[in-house]
């Protein structure tokens, strides 16, 4: 879509949306591989301004897109009431009384409000690091007492390891485009740490660890920080929220803000898996989470951390193999530099294992 078509349809979904005042302007929000966010300004009659935030989502990850914003719908009331005096996340409603919309071409829209404030991609300020696990450390525990068994599962199998495993060495043995000959080093690397990568999902899914209401895409920019305080304000992007393993929220978190570099960094030799933000960031969560984590969790904070580096490496390259239709790719061969990167990762936590076992006994005490 151009400008003018994409200013077209967010005319029409503000309307649907019943927003006041007159469309102004937008911009894209760049974060996140799956769906389309854009801000979205209207002007008032007397001449104020207000910003929104519109969301396509992509019903190509997302098939049922109803129960996602049911499941957002309960979360966000639940947490809303926990910390009434804190911003929340609200969603506009259409005159039938619905938190979506589709547009003429049967894309799904939701729109929220905007909350004036800042997000970090990486940072090296350790307070900010600390801040965003203390910000997911209470998203377990605002989120404690709430009954996981009334949410959809939005993504049957989001976070079960041995599935994309076993999925990605089926999509080898087919090798649809023919491009498995790029990356046998790194498919052998996967099948080598494949037992260990899925071993607390397996766990999981054999009743062994508790069952709690996740979050499943902890990634530093999906929480909202006060622009002057640097203060956590909330956690957004609720699309993945469902019952889950808390120890992979946590590994999905520290893949992400320890990483030394970007997501895809395409030079490995700059990736490294950062101790001091990884102290950090466990100070800040453990924080929350002391004394509701059980010690076999703590016990598996790091092997988690592990494992879903290795997972998000197998679904990166698993959609290289298929053809790239999940993850929005920027140039060919995206997927094939963001599986190197994560492995670059895992390798490094690997190498750490002792060290940040350490560190994590150290924040638990
Ligand atoms: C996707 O689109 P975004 O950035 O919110 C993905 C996560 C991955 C992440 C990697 C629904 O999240 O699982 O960890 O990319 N979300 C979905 O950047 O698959
Ligand atoms: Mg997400």
């Amino acid at each position: 879509m151009n400008d003018f078509e994409t200013t077209k349809v967010l005319e029409e979904i503000g309307k649907k949306f019943r927003l006041p005042g007159q469309f102004y302007a937008f911009s894209v929000v760049k974060n996140g591989n799956i769906n389309a966010t854009y801000k979205v300004t209207f002007e008032n009659e007397d001449g104020s301004l207000k910003a929104y935030i519109f969301q396509r989502i992509n019903t190509f990850v997302f098939k049922n897109p109803v129960e996602i914003m049911e499941n957002i719908d309960r979360v966000t009331t639940h947490i809303r009431q926990k910390s009434a005096n804190k911003p929340a996340l609200h969603y506009h409603h259409t005159a039938e009384g619905l938190n979506y919309c589709y547009d003429g071409e049967s894309n799904f829209w939701r729109v929220m409000n905007y909350i004036d404030s800042v997000t970090f991609d990486t940072s090296d300020d350790l307070y900010v690091v600390a801040s965003t696990g203390e910000a997911f450390g209470q998203f377990v525990m605002q989120l404690s007492d709430f009954d996981g068994s009334i949410l959809h599962e939005t993504i049957p199998d989001f976070h079960n390891t041995g599935k994309r495993l076993e999925q990605l060495f089926k999509d080898e043995e087919a090798d649809p485009l023919g491009r498995v000959a790029d990356c046998a080093s790194e498919l052998n690397y996967i099948r080598s740490v494949s037992g260990m990568a899925r071993r607390l999902s397996d766990r999981f899914l054999a009743g062994e660890l508790p069952v709690r209401v996740t979050h499943n895409d902890t990634k530093s920019n999906n929480v909202l920080f006060d622009k002057d305080t640097k203060r956590p304000l909330v956690v957004i992007d609720l699309d993945t929220v469902m019952p889950g393993m808390a120890i992979y929220d946590f590994g999905d978190a520290v893949r992400f803000i320890a990483n030394t570099s970007a997501e895809d960094e395409p030079d490995t030799r700059r990736v490294f898996f950062d101790t001091a933000k990884f102290r950090a960031f466990c100070k800040g969560y453990m924080g929350q989470v002391k004394g509701s984590l059980t010690e076999d969790e703590i016990n598996n904070l790091v092997l988690a951390t592990f494992s879903i580096t290795i997972e998000l490496a197998a679904r990166f390259l698993d959609d290289y193999i298929t053809g790239d239709a999940y993850f929005k790719v920027l140039y060919p061969g995206h997927n094939l530099v963001r599986t190197r990167c994560q492995l670059a990762l895992a390798r490094d936590i690997m190498r750490k294992f002792d060290e940040l076992t350490w560190i994590v006994n150290e924040a638990a005490k």
